[in-house]
C-alpha cells in the first residue's frame, strides 16, 4: 500500500505547477437590465473570486446558459422585453438547469412577488436596494450547501471523480448545445485489465487504491473541459467536448502509455508489475443519441479486448 501511494506522490509532484492559480470561487450569472448595478455587482463579485458573466436581459441570459455551466444566477424582475419571470420558466424547464441555485435581486418587495418567485423555484430573495456585504454573504452560503450536496449526488466516494449519473446529465446536455451549435464530441470507455485477477491475488484494498491511481491519471491527462467519470466497477468514461475521435484518442493514449509504464504494485518475489486497461473510442454524429454513442465506445472497448488488451480502438 505505501508503495503504491509513494507512486500517486510521484505523479503528483511531477505534474504540479509551482504557481498554481488561486482557485475560481465559482462561475455566477449576473442577469440585470441597469448597466450601473450590474457593473458594479459583478466587480464587488470578481473582487470576492468568483467570475462573473453579466446578462442586460433575458435572451442574452438563455444563450449564456446554453454555452456554460453556471453555479449561482442572480436574477432582476424587472426588464424588457421580456421579465425575470420568463427565465424561471426557462431554467425550470430544464432538468440540466432547473437546480442552479437563484438569487432574485428586485426593486419590488411586493409579497405577492416574493411568494411567486419561492413558488417558481428561487432560492433566495433580496429587495433593492440592497448591501453587498449581505447580499454576498447569503450568496456564498447557497454555494457552500450546493456544493456540498452535488458532492454527494454526482462524485463517486472511492474514487472523486463524476458518477455515472453526473456523466449522463453532462451527456445529454452537451447533445442538446450541439443541436444549436454543431461541433465534435467524442467519448472514450475505458475498462482495466484482468482486474479480477489483481484483486484475487493482491486483495480489494490494492484494487482500490489502484482505481484511485486510476482516476488520478485521467484528470490529470484532461484538457479543461474534459469530463472523466467512473461508470462502473473498473470502468471509466471520459468525455471529450469539442474533440473529434483522433483528438481523444491521442488523449487517451498519453494515459495508456503513462500507466503501462508506471509500476503500481509488487508480487511476492518482489517484481513490479503496472496495470493495463483496454479503451474504445467513438464520435458523435448528427442524429446520434447518448445510449448509441456509449455503447459504440463500449464496443469498441470489447475488440479492444479481444484483439490483446492494452490498446485503445476506435
Ligand atoms: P477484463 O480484462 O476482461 O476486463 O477482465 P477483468 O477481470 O477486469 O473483468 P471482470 O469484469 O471479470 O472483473 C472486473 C472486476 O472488477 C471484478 C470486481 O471484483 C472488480 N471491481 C469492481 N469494482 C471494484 C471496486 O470498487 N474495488 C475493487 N477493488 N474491485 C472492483
Ligand atoms: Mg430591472
Ligand atoms: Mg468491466
Ligand atoms: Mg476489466
Amino acid at each position: 500500500l505505501a508503495y503504491h501511494r509513494q507512486q500517486l506522490e510521484l505523479g503528483r509532484l511531477e505534474t504540479s505547477s509551482p504557481h498554481p492559480a488561486p482557485p475560481s470561487q465559482g462561475r455566477l450569472l449576473v442577469v440585470d437590465d441597469d448597466p450601473f448595478l450590474r457593473s458594479y455587482l459583478a466587480r464587488r463579485l470578481r473582487l470576492s473570486g468568483y467570475e462573473v458573466d453579466e446578462a442586460a436581459n433575458v435572451e442574452t441570459a438563455t444563450r449564456l446558459l446554453r454555452e456554460r455551466a453556471y453555479d449561482l444566477i442572480t436574477l432582476d424582475l424587472i426588464m424588457e422585453p421580456q421579465s425575470g419571470y420568463e427565465l424561471f420558466h426557462y431554467l425550470k424547464a430544464d432538468p440540466t438547469l432547473k437546480w442552479i441555485p437563484l438569487i432574485v435581486l428586485s426593486g419590488r418587495g411586493e409579497l405577492g412577488d416574493k411568494v411567486r418567485c419561492f413558488e417558481l423555484g428561487a432560492d433566495d430573495y433580496i429587495t433593492k436596494p440592497f448591501q453587498f456585504e449581505e447580499m454576498a454573504a447569503r450568496l456564498s452560503r447557497l454555494l457552500a450547501r450546493t456544493k456540498s450536496f452535488e458532492h454527494l449526488a454526482f462524485r463517486d466516494p472511492l474514487t472523486g471523480v463524476y458518477n455515472r449519473r453526473y456523466f449522463e446529465s453532462r451527456l445529454h446536455q452537451e447533445l442538446r448545445r450541439l443541436e444549436s451549435e454543431p461541433g465534435p464530441l467524442s467519448l472514450a470507455f475505458l475498462d482495466l485489465d484482468r482486474f479480477k485477477s489483481i484483486n484475487d491475488t493482491y486483495g480489494h484494498s490494492i484494487g482500490d487504491l489502484i482505481l484511485q491511481g486510476m482516476a488520478y491519471l485521467l484528470q490529470q491527462n484532461g484538457g479543461p473541459g474534459d469530463l472523466v467519470a467512473r461508470f462502473g466497477g473498473e470502468e471509466f468514461v471520459v468525455l471529450f467536448p469539442g474533440l473529434g475521435r483522433k483528438e481523444a484518442h491521442e488523449r487517451i493514449e498519453a494515459v495508456r502509455r503513462r500507466v503501462h509504464g508506471q509500476p503500481v504494485y509488487r508480487d511476492k518475489e518482489g517484481r513490479s508489475h503496472s496495470v493495463t486497461f483496454s479503451a474504445g473510442i467513438a464520435e458523435w454524429k448528427p442524429g446520434m443519441g447518448g445510449d448509441r454513442l456509449v455503447r459504440l465506445a463500449d464496443e469498441a472497448m470489447y475488440r479492444a479486448k479481444e484483439t490483446g488488451r492494452d490498446r485503445i480502438i476506435e
